[in-house]
Formats: C-alpha cells, sequence, structure tokens
C-alpha cells in the first residue's frame, strides 16, 4: 500500500488557470492545513465527496491565492485514494507556493505517472487502460485519439481476460487428471478445450495482425528508400518531406545512418526512412549504416527502391537477389530516378528489367528527384499503396509494442496448444504450453509484469498525471 501522499502540478505552464491534485492518505488533512474556506465554520475535512469548496491558501497569515477545492474520498477517485485538486490562478509562481506549503506540511513530489500508476495498483484500470492514458495525452490527430481512446475504455484486455479465465479452468481440470493419472480419467474434455483453442487463436489472431495498422496510424506507414549510392534516395526524401533534411552530395556513400521523419501524404502519415546506399565497401562504418539499411527494409511496409537510369541495369542484376526476396508482404516500387539523363524510347527497356518480379507487388515509376519531376505521381502511388482501413472507436487494435509481444508469444503458446491436442500428447505437456499461453495474455493487463517492466512504462508519463 502507498502510504505517502503526493502532490504534482497537472496543467501545462501558461494557462490562466493552474490544478494541482494531491493523494494519499492525508490529502484531505495536509490540503486542509493550508486552505480556509470562504464560508466561516466550515470545514474541509467535513465536507462530501465531489464538492468544490471556494476558499484561500495561506502561508501562514499571507494569502496565496483564491482557489477552488475539489474533494474525492477514496476508493471513487482517479487513484482509488483520498484526493483533492487545487484549482488556482495559473501563475506559476502562486503555483510553486502551493507546491512548497504542501510539501511543508508533508507531501511529496509526485514521480512521472504516480497518480495513473497509483490507480492501477488500486485495481481501478488494468496495465493496458493505463497505458492508453499515455497515448491520449499524446495524441495528436483524430486517429490517434480514437485507438487511445478505445483502449482506456477497456479495449481487448476484457475480451483477453474472459477468455484466459476459460483457459485456466481446463488447466485446473487437466491438472488435476494428472492427480489421478493412474486411473486414466479425462476430466477436460478434449474437443471442448479445442473449440476454446480455436476461438482463442482467432481473436489473438486478429489482435497480433492489426499491430501494424495501429502502428502506420500511431508512428506512419514506414517507407524505406534504399538502393545503390548515389541512386538519390536522399535527393527523394528531401522533396517527400519538402524540407533539406538530409545531405546530398555527388560522392558515392554520402548517407552512413538512417534518417527518417514523418510527413502527411493525402491524409496518411508516412514514416520516410532514407537509408545508406548499398555498395561493397571495406570502411567499417559505411557496413554498418548498410546493415541498418537492411533491417529498415525489413521494417518497412512499403519500399521504395532507388535505381539510377542511367546505369540501371547492372543496378537491378546486383541487387534483385538480395532485395526482391526480402520483400515478400511488403510493397515495392522500383523508381527509376535521373530520369532527366535518359531520352524517352529508353525507357521501356528500363521497364522491361523488371519482367520476373513478383506483378501484384510490384509497380515502378519513372522520376528526376532532382528537378521534381513526376514526383506527385510517386506520392499518389504512395497513397494508394497504403490503403489503410478507417479505425472506428470499437475497432480493436493493438498499438503497443509491449501489448504485441505479449500477443505474439501468447499466438505461439496457443499453436502448441492446438498442435498437442491434435496429437494427443500427454496432460503435463498440454497444461504447460496452456499456463505459458494464459502468462502472457495475464501479462497485457499486468497481472504479471514485473515491477521493472512496470516502473519503465510509468516513467514515461508526465509528472501530474
Ligand atoms: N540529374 C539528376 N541528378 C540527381 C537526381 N537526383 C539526385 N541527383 C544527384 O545525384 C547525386 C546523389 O544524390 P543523393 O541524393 O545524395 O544520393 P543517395 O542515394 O542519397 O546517395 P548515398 O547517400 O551516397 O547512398 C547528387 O549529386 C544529386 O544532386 C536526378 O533526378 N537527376
Ligand atoms: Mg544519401
Amino acid at each position: 500500500m502507498n502510504q505517502d501522499t503526493i502532490c504534482a502540478i497537472a496543467t501545462a505552464q501558461g494557462g490562466a488557470i493552474g490544478s494541482i491534485r494531491v493523494s494519499g492518505p492525508e490529502a484531505i488533512s495536509i490540503t486542509s492545513l493550508i486552505f480556509k474556506p470562504a464560508k466561516a465554520g466550515k470545514l474541509l475535512s467535513e465536507q462530501k465527496p465531489y464538492t468544490l469548496t471556494f476558499g484561500r491558501i495561506y502561508d501562514g497569515n499571507e494569502i496565496i491565492d483564491e482557489v477552488l477545492v475539489s474533494l474525492f474520498r477514496a476508493p471513487h477517485s482517479y487513484t482509488g485514494e483520498d484526493s483533492t485538486e487545487i484549482t488556482c490562478h495559473g501563475s506559476s509562481y502562486i503555483l510553486q507556493q502551493v507546491m512548497q506549503l504542501l510539501i511543508k506540511n508533508g507531501c511529496r513530489m509526485a514521480q512521472p505517472g504516480e497518480y495513473t500508476q497509483r490507480a492501477f495498483l488500486n485495481g481501478k484500470m488494468d496495465l493496458s487502460q493505463a497505458e492508453a492514458v499515455a497515448d491520449l495525452i499524446a495524441s495528436s490527430s483524430a486517429a490517434t485519439h480514437r485507438l487511445a481512446m478505445s483502449q482506456m475504455r477497456g479495449g481487448f484486455s476484457k475480451e483477453l481476460t474472459d477468455l484466459r479465465n476459460k483457459l485456466l479452468n481446463f488447466t485446473s481440470m487437466i491438472e488435476l487428471e494428472l492427480d489421478f493419472s493412474e486411473e486414466d480419467v479425462e476430466f477436460a474434455d478434449r474437443s471442448a478445450l479445442r473449440k476454446l483453442a480455436d476461438e482463442i487463436e482467432q481473436v489473438i489472431f486478429r489482435l497480433v495482425h492489426s499491430f501494424s495498422v495501429g502502428n502506420a496510424i500511431k508512428n506512419g506507414v514506414p517507407v524505406a528508400i534504399i538502393g545503390e549510392t548515389n541512386a538519390g534516395k536522399s535527393t527523394l526524401l528531401n522533396v517527400l518531406l519538402n524540407e533539406d533534411k538530409a545531405i546530398v552530395s555527388d560522392i558515392h556513400g554520402t548517407t552512413r545512418d538512417v534518417i527518417e521523419d514523418t510527413m502527411n501524404i493525402g491524409g496518411i502519415t508516412f514514416r520516410f526512412i532514407d537509408t545508406a546506399g548499398i555498395r561493397e565497401t571495406n570502411d567499417t562504418i559505411e557496413s554498418l549504416g548498410i546493415e541498418r539499411t537492411f533491417q529498415k527494409l525489413d521494417q518497412a511496409e512499403i519500399v521504395l527502391w532507388m535505381v539510377d537510369s542511367v546505369n540501371a541495369a547492372s543496378q537491378i542484376e546486383q541487387l534483385s537477389e538480395k532485395i526482391v526476396p526480402r520483400c515478400e508482404g511488403k510493397y515495392l516500387i522500383v523508381v527509376f530516378n535521373k530520369a532527366d539523363l535518359i531520352v524517352e524510347n529508353q525507357k521501356e527497356d528500363l521497364s522491361a528489367l523488371l519482367k520476373d518480379f513478383p506483378k501484384e507487388s510490384t509497380e515502378h515509376i519513372f522520376i528526376s528527384a532532382k528537378q521534381r519531376e513526376n514526383t506527385s505521381e510517386l506520392q499518389k502511388m504512395l497513397i494508394s499503396a497504403a490503403h489503410l482501413p478507417t479505425v472506428t472507436q470499437n475497432d480493436i487494435i493493438v498499438t503497443n509494442v509491449r501489448h504485441y509481444e505479449a500477443l505474439s508469444k501468447a499466438l505461439e503458446a496457443i499453436h502448441r496448444v492446438q498442435d498437442g491436442l491434435d496429437s494427443h500428447i500427454s496432460g503435463d505437456f498440454l497444461s504447460q504450453d496452456i499456463r505459458e499461453c494464459i502468462f502472457f495474455i495475464s501479462d497485457i493487463a499486468g497481472e504479471v509484469t514485473n515491477d521493472m517492466v512496470l516502473q519503465n512504462i510509468f516513467q514515461h508519463f508526465c509528472i501530474g498525471k
């Protein structure tokens, strides 16, 4: 249990009004020490919960501010503890004075995310909901707001908890069988278990696959710009971002590290990733950069392979084997750049170089990044390649990497359960796989999450939340 009472300024600087939150067993009594209600004879501690009391904050005999105090009593507050919120005038001097008074009278300054952490520890919300609070505060578009809101309202964790409880039932039955192993009994109906496993597999599968959509909405659709050195990748990045972000030069190997930024095109957020050009090199730093190029290629949904039109044939021949197989499941756009340096009738021959590429997921285009020729056509191609579904508040979409990882592991475990049932493995192995699945599902709601992970989650919140 948390014994200390915490306080923090909850509003951003510069507003007309500032709010200080106090939470913990002494919240009301400490606030009473510095606050006098305007109406004589009224004591803050005697107020009913969910009331506002008008009055003044005093430092000894000196009035610091006229304020409103809202009162909440445990367990019916955000944190689940006794709490007050002092609404003052927004001067940072006043807010600091009130904070000092609270601390002088026994409060401690809150850590980042400590209110939400207490809410989680007091069972007011599960961990995935707590994490959504941070997303909600950070949401910067209608789509990210919608996602955070749906997760905060319970999202998928409730559905998962129900399924988890059913699984728990089954394991206890199977484990009971083990106690009677000599008698060859089956308490757990295997076909019912199979049905449940299939249901869980479907739910988790859907969630795992929603992550790429969630991630694209939250962080932008990842578009990797790759290709040989000097093909014009950084030039294109600058065109797409409409800013001189990356250094461009005619020296091969100019870009050595990954450079990325987001840009909204036609309502879709793209994350453009410029990479180190691929070539044979003895330079250690450059090799490390090229390694990252391939990592980014693997993480991308859309790959822009920049090819210098002037020596396209050799570039395509040299890199096809390295690039094309890695683009499976992605959308590949071969961008013939420097089209200003070739003549029109060469284009057909260049297009023919792609005849063995998978047709349904490959497109190509001729542009001049330097002269911004045909680049708006490329943008249109990107929009149609992104084909993001629109998300409503009721859609369940995973946006959090921690959830994604736990779900992926739960999915592996449930696959093992399904296989185990098919091959009639013994109860003890079966229950081990079920237990593992249960563990990962519980991790999402924070039921088995270890302290270090928890600390890491909450320290990324702002103070006052
Ligand atoms: N003629 C012409 N030159 C271009 C075009 N696009 C880029 N260039 C030139 O090609 C050279 C290389 O451009 P970068 O954008 O630095 O190429 P890069 O692919 O990022 O190269 P690395 O970072 O070394 O891998 C520069 O001199 C650019 O000005 C184009 O469309 N036409
Ligand atoms: Mg570059």
